[in-house]
């Protein structure tokens, strides 16, 4: 009996060994942020983003990137996520390792939330000044009240230099420049030391007397006026009047030390102001889409017409951050990520231009890692198997036109 229980514990204790050597060498890093865990078809049908744009990939400490772009409020809005008209242009970024010191819609600074329509495309700018040191998955993203976080597309950006040397100067309108990095820092710390000691000064003044057993003897046998005296008294006065003008006094400090305060400015902005969107001269009918399970791509049937007045070829499909490139018509120069941009990943059976006022049918792939990699396979677990996306046409002269897609995706088990 003693054997076996000897057995039974030596390898428990080996198997929590090896648990534990297992899960610390186990150090997985992480290249999304919360986006592959989001529900495939919120991705999709909720915001696109495109024509994004970083200005730089390694910056120093101080100096500014800017990420430019476009999105379009997707017209089939999911009914689990809230209407953006509370929204707010935010940043991913793991804490403030850059701050925001600029961010536009339509060219309007936005600093509180805005109203978005639905259906409606605008131009963002976001300018970033870097602050800690380090290589940075940054996401341009918007927050939904109502509906939480819509991620764009992350991408990684290196920081160099030290923390140490980050300023952050502002001017006030009274015309003194501080720096936000550690304006109001000591006054806050003076503030909360003093009244702590305060207090502490308060506590102390008692317990260097017998503290517990002595005053509860005293107070049970009746005697609980003796445990304070005449000076006790006068001290509580003290401190009590101390606390009410030392907060009086600091008060009116304050006041004329910073004569000129305003509340804290907040509401949100509407009428912010959309891309004038120009009516795609080409139409495009989603006869059928479907994708393999499993599998990492997922393909269409397109009936597509041009009604302009030049030759077209297909050269991109958007989905979910993820760019499709048929390599022979476009090819990207922005520095998309390198995780969502399939370079070679849109293949069209026939992609030969499409002349004006001919339509024709065609049959698209959409294929690549990103497919799976981004967990856009598990819009098989998603209670609502539709897609939406956009379509990239462009002339011989590069002329593009963006048309929209949407439709049922249905999945193929064999
Ligand atoms: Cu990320």
């Amino acid at each position: 009996m003693k054997v076996i229980r000897d057995r039974i514990a030596h390898w428990s204790l080996v198997g929590l060994l090896l648990a534990f050597a297992a899960t610390s060498f186990y150090a997985p890093s992480a290249s999304a942020h919360g986006e592959k865990s989001q529900a495939a078809f919120m991705r999709m049908r909720t915001i696109h983003w495109f024509d994004l744009s970083w200005s730089k990939e390694k910056v120093k400490v101080n100096d500014t990137v800017e990420i430019t772009g476009k999105f379009h409020v997707f017209e089939g809005w999911p009914e689990t996520v809230r209407e953006p008209n509370v929204a707010f242009l935010n940043i991913g970024i793991p804490g403030p390792v850059f701050i925001r010191k600029e961010s536009y819609i339509g060219g309007q600074l936005v600093p509180r939330s805005v109203r978005l329509e639905i259906g409606k495309t605008y131009e963002f700018k976001v300018v970033l000044k870097a602050r800690r040191p380090g290589d940075w998955h940054v996401h341009t993203m918007m927050n939904v009240e109502g509906g939480g976080p819509i991620i764009g597309p992350g991408k990684w950006i290196t920081i160099d230099g030290s923390m140490s040397d980050f300023k952050n100067p502002v001017t006030t309108l009274t015309g003194q420049t501080v720096d936000l990095e550690t304006y109001g820092e000591s006054n806050i710390a003076f503030w909360h030391v003093f009244w702590a000691v305060f207090g502490v000064a308060w506590i102390v003044y008692w317990i260097r007397r017998p503290v517990f057993l002595p005053r509860i003897l005293l107070a049970d046998a009746g005697r609980a006026d003796e445990l304070i005296s005449g000076t006790d008294r006068k001290v509580a006065m003290a401190f009590g009047a101390a606390t009410i003008l030392i907060v009086v006094m600091s008060m009116s400090a304050a006041n004329s030390k910073y004569p000129i305060t305003i509340p804290l400015q907040a509401g949100t902005m509407r009428g912010m102001v959309p891309i004038e969107d120009k009516k795609p001269t080409i139409a495009v009918k989603v006869e059928d889409a479907s994708y393999r399970v499993p599998g990492r791509a997922m393909r269409m049937k397109l009936t597509i017409t041009n009604n302009g007045s030049s030759a077209v070829r297909l050269g991109e499909f958007y989905t979910a951050s993820v760019r499709f490139l048929d390599s022979s018509v476009y090819k990207d120069t922005s520095g998309y990520p390198e995780d969502l941009l399939a370079e070679d990943g849109l293949s069209v059976s026939d992609n030969s231009p499409l002349a004006p006022g001919e339509t024709r049918t065609v049959e698209v792939q959409a294929s690549d890692a990103a497919w799976e990699v981004y967990r856009l396979a598990d819009i098989i677990y998603d209670p609502d198997s539709r897609f939406a996306g956009l379509l990239f046409f462009f002339d011989a002269a590069g002329t593009r036109q963006i048309v929209q897609v949407d439709a049922p995706l249905i999945p193929s088990f064999m």
